[in-house]
């Protein structure tokens, strides 16, 4: 669909107020929010992480698209969250420490908020412990950990660690996402799901709640 394309392309070029006029108009027309994010922003963003791989562009073009796609994003994310919902479970949520990519970890976010969960968002460059001594005190029932970076994929694995060494491993569930990884990193670090993406995110949480 042409204006779908024009999203990804206005995306590409960093151009954030046209994504957010472009976004509002695919919502006008009555386009469902879930393909304008795949197939227009997401879509974009894919495109954006294949030139920046082999040097076509450089970081501040990334980071013009990254505002872009929160223009789109900020639009798409009253419509993906129902109001008022009994919350059936709660998830404590980050990108870890070393790590400033957000989108994928807020995207998953709302997709959990929008399944009726209530999500406590630690923002990313978490460190470990932060994520453990939250679950605890806010007595969560997931640890949702997003990683993008290759780098700083054992962090997750410090996580699992704490988890271990505060006697919640087992009892608090851990999700572990992002682009690098699968699942068996996330068996080797002792993580009790990957999940692909936040529809994924979604139906793990449910099943470890019963829910699903
Ligand atoms: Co960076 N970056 N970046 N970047 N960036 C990648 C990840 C990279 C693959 C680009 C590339 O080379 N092709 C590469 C990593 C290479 C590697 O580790 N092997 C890279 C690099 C190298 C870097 C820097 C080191 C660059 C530098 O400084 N020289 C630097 C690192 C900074 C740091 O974090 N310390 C850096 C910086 C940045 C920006 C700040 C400019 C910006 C981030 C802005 C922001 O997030 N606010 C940025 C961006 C935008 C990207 C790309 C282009 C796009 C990421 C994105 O938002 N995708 C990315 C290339 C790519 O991924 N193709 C790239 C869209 C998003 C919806 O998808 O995040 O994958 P994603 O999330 C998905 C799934 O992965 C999954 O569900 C989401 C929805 O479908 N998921 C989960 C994610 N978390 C989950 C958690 C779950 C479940 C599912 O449960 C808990």
């Amino acid at each position: 669909m042409e204006i779908l394309k024009q999203i990804s392309e206005s995306l590409e070029k960093g151009d954030f107020n046209r994504v957010g006029e472009l976004t509002q108009q695919a919502l006008d027309q009555g386009l469902d929010p879930k393909v304008i994010l795949d197939d227009g922003l997401i879509a974009g963003m894919s495109i954006v992480g294949q030139k920046f791989k082999v040097h076509e562009i450089f970081l501040p073009d990334v980071l013009l698209a990254a505002k872009a796609m929160y223009a789109g994003m900020d639009l798409l994310k009253p419509l993906m969250i129902k109001e008022n919902i009994p919350s059936i479970g709660k998830v404590v949520m980050g990108t870890v420490q070393g790590d400033l990519h957000d989108i994928g970890k807020n995207l998953v976010s709302i997709m959990l908020k929008g399944a009726g969960l209530d999500v406590i968002d630690l923002g990313n460059d978490v460190p470990p412990a932060k994520f453990v001594d939250t679950a605890i005190s806010e007595n969560a029932d997931v640890i949702g950990i997003s990683t993008l970076l290759t780098t700083t994929m054992p962090v997750m694995g410090e996580v699992v660690e704490m988890a271990k060494e505060r006697g919640v491993y087992g009892k608090v569930k851990i999700i572990v996402g992002g682009a690098p990884l699968n699942a068996d990193y996330a068996e080797q670090i002792g993580a009790d799901a990957y999940c692909f993406d936040g529809v994924n995110a979604v139906d793990c949480v449910k099943r470890f709640l019963g829910a699903g």
